[in-house]
């Protein structure tokens, strides 16, 4: 399959300039494939990424940009479901933080938030739960999002916890409910307002971040403050966060109770039991997951020369234990050299050697598993809302 692509530059809705197809390949997905025709469309404050929609904005992340160990806040993919995103000013911004299981609510400024609480640095995986959708077969609506829907960055700011913990949490509190100062263009969309369980809210890792890459958060992803919840998929990482609630009783928001769910008892990860009915579930954890990176799909190896695979592996809080490669499409397997391990939410890097010897087609695959046991498998668990594809993808290649 051609990948064809277009250049435009300017921000969302701007005039097209130019045409150019650049070669095939530098993000085309395999299995199936849904990289065809594919635009490249500059946001203000990033450099070209693959245009999904316009309107909410959501574009994804060029392979190219995911080679580096952090990926840069100006490719960083960007997710929306509400059309209005208010540029915020930082000095006025404030953070209210109450609810009905708190003693004292409190609204809080930028200033207060990185001067009264420890800051935290943490390196994590931000992937979208319906990264890979684009590859279902049969298609499932929604974004027909490639392999880029994720990134993965060191992300700054406080837990969570010690900001709850001030406001004087009751016994009762059940459920954390978060919004954002995103707005819908239409009456009929549901605000976007996401909720966690007391036990995800209060852990260590989830934070209310303002830095990402060592730099203020980029206004498409969040400025100036949004939640990160690592290991759990993008959809609680609530972007502009204005509003914090700790209630007593299950979040009814359309946003939890009709949307980003899947099956229950489907796949891995936690149990959000508040929100749990017989049928479905709320997703939850990242499933272990790779890609890879280098070559990319469809590149010609020169014979005798030397080249090599490598690429990212991550999972939903555990780490990484291994990544295997096989040659021989999934009958046989040998472990691949694994990078530094930088946190059980980092991604970790991969590598081998490939064999150039011989000419002819060379097909690859890879898959990871996780400290916690789990492996990527052969086949996707279909599912509704196009969720948790981390099957094995297999990588085509050539040597010449
Ligand atoms: N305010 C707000 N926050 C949001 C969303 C949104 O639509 N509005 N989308 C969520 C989803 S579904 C994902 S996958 C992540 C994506 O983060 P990014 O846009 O910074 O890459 O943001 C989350 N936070
Ligand atoms: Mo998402």
């Amino acid at each position: 399959m051609i990948t064809r692509r277009r250049w435009l530059t300017g921000s969302a809705g701007a005039l097209m300039l130019g045409a150019m197809p650049i070669g095939r390949g530098a993000d085309a997905v395999e299995p199936g494939g849904a990289a065809a025709d594919e635009v490249l469309i500059a946001l203000s404050g990033k450099k070209p990424l693959i245009k999904r929609s316009f309107r909410p904005p959501n574009f994804e992340t060029p392979l190219a940009d995911l080679r580096r160990p952090f990926t840069a806040n100006d490719a960083f993919f960007v997710r929306y479901h509400l059309a209005g995103i208010p540029e915020i000013e930082p000095r006025t911004w404030r953070l209210r933080v109450g609810g009905a299981s708190v003693s004292r609510p409190m609204e809080l400024s930028l200033g207060d938030l990185k001067r009264g609480f420890e800051r935290i640095d943490l390196p994590a995986v931000n992937q979208c739960a319906g990264n890979r959708r684009g590859l279902f077969a049969p298609r499932v609506p929604g974004v027909q999002w490639g392999n880029g829907a994720m990134g993965h960055a060191m992300w700054s700011g406080v837990r969570l916890r010690d900001v709850l913990r001030k406001c004087g949490l009751h016994s009762d509190a059940l459920e954390v409910v978060f919004d954002g100062a995103d707005v819908a263009a239409l009456p009929q969309t549901p605000d976007f307002q996401k909720s966690l369980p007391m036990d995800r809210a209060l852990d260590e890792n989830t934070l209310i971040a303002f830095a990402m890459n060592a730099r203020p958060l980029p206004h498409f992803n969040g400025a100036p403050a949004r939640l990160i919840v690592p290991g759990w998929t993008g959809t609680y990482w609530v972007k502009h966060l204005t509003d914090i609630r700790v209630q007593p009783q299950p979040f009814d928001g359309f946003w939890m109770k009709a949307a980003y769910r899947i099956p229950t008892g489907a796949f891995p990860g936690a149990r959000f039991v508040s929100q749990e009915t017989p049928e479905t579930t709320p997703i939850t954890q990242i499933l272990v997951n790779s890609l890879v990176t280098n070559p990319a799909p469809h590149t010609r190896l020169v014979r005798h020369r030397p080249a090599e695979l490598s690429g990212w592996a991550w999972d939903g809080g555990t780490g990484i234990s291994s990544v295997e490669v096989s040659t021989d499409a999934g009958l046989s397997w040998r472990p691949m050299t694994l990078e530094k391990d930088l946190g059980r939410f980092a991604w970790r890097g991969f590598r081998v050697a490939l064999d150039t010897s011989r000419p002819g087609p060379l097909a690859l695959a890879v898959r990871a598993t996780s400290r916690g046991g789990e492996r990527q498998p052969e086949k996707l668990t279909v599912n509704p809302a196009g969720y948790h594809d981390n099957r094995i993808l297999s990588l085509a290649l050539e040597v010449a």
